[in-house]
Parts: structure tokens; sequence; C-alpha cells
């Protein structure tokens, strides 16, 4: 299964305001600056399709990506990408930050088109408060038909024996690196997988 074309569709601040959920959706989360936007470039072989930066804090809004998956049999199947603003990111005033984090866990919670949470980690800093709790925000949210994958980021960053060590503790883990572009292949696959069964 391959991904053939990307395209930004609209952008929203919460829940509200957002689309019509007529699609299945794939959401990307996870703390600020661990490269949720880069990787959607990375799956979409899209270098500029959402916007990434080294300046955490630079997804402000919810982006939705309309995306096109095809098998060899020419049968092409639709999805969307939700590039979502990280969690965690200290330097915005506290009140928006509440606000924020609002409109996010609101978004994760009620919408209905969501059929799958990709929860990024840095690879290098797999124990985070931060993660514990969202990861049990998302199991507690998660209903009937919707999973979680944990995607374990910056790869490139540790050594193998690191990265035997990290594999080993998350055995349904996906472990990636947009710098080096592995483990990408792998994910469109969990993905397409699940939404399409095929
Ligand atoms: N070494 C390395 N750096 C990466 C990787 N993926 C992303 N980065 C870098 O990490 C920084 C943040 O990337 P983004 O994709 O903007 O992260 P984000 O999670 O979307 O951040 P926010 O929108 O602020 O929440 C950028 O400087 C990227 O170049 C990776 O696999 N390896
Ligand atoms: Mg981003």
């Amino acid at each position: 299964m391959k991904i053939i074309d990307a395209q930004f569709l609209t952008s929203a601040t919460s829940l509200k305001d957002s689309i019509s959920p007529d699609v299945a959706e794939v959401a990307f989360l996870g703390r600020s600056n661990v490269g949720k936007s880069s990787l959607l470039n990375s799956l979409t072989k899209k270098k500029a399709l959402a916007k990434a930066s080294s300046t955490p804090g630079k997804t402000k809004l919810i982006n939705f990506f309309d995306v096109k998956f095809k098998k060899d049999d020419e049968h092409i199947f639709k999805a969307r990408f939700v590039d979502l603003p990280g969690f965690g990111y200290a330097k915005v005033a506290k009140s928006l930050k509440e606000d924020w984090e609002q409109h996010l866990t609101d978004f994760l919670h009620k919408r209905e088109s969501l059929r799958i949470f990709v929860h990024l980690i840095d690879s290098r800093h797999p124990d985070l408060e931060i993660d514990k709790n969202v990861d049990e925000f998302l199991k507690y949210i998660k209903k009937g038909d919707q999973i979680i994958i944990n995607a374990f980021t910056k790869i490139d960053k540790l050594n193998q024996s690191e990265l035997s060590k990290l594999r080993a503790k998350n055995p349904d883990g996906i472990f990636i690196t947009n710098l080096k572009q592995k483990g990408i292949d792998n994910l469109t696959e969990k993905i397409a997988t699940y939404l399409f069964g095929v």
C-alpha cells in the first residue's frame, strides 16, 4: 500500500469549527517538537505539506489533510490525516495553554471520525510523565473501533543497543526517523491495514 497523494484541506481551532467528519481520520499527537508535522511530510513524501520547525509550538491549529492510498490493483482508498498542536508547550501564556489543551482533548475525545491515534514519543525520552498521561488519557477515551499506535520518533539519535532495548520494551511500537526516512513504510502499512483491511 502506498500513499499517492496528499493535500492540505483546512484548519480549525476546535472541534466545533472542524469540517464535517465524513472520512476516516488519523490523528498525530504528542509533545511539542516530537516530529508530528515532519512525520506527516515523511508519510506523504511531500517535504512542505505540514509546517515543521525546530522552534517548539509551530503547529497552532488542527490541520486536516486529504490522503489517497493505492494498492497495486489500482484501487484507491481515502483517509484524512490530522496534524495537531503539541502537548506541553511551556512558552505560551498559561491561560492560552489551558485553552489549547482543552480544545485538543475535546477534539480527541469527541471527534467521531477518528479511527487511529498515532501517539508520537521521543525515543530518547520514552518515560516522560506527560506521555504517560497522554497514554492514559487515550486509553480512557478510546472507543470500540479506535486504536492507538505508539510511534517512537528520532531513532537516528539512538545507538543500536539503545534502539534494541526500546524495541524489546515496546514490542507493538513503530520506530521511525524522519531524518533518515526509516520505519515510515511500516507505519503506512499499519495505518492502511487497519483502516481499509487490506
Ligand atoms: N533528528 C531528528 N530530528 C527530527 C526528526 N523529526 C523531526 N525532527 C526535527 O524536530 C523538530 C520538530 O519537528 P516538527 O515536525 O515541527 O515537530 P512537531 O511535533 O510538529 O512540533 P509542534 O508543531 O511544535 O508541536 C524539527 O527541527 C525537525 O527537523 C527525526 O526523525 N530526527
Ligand atoms: Mg507540528
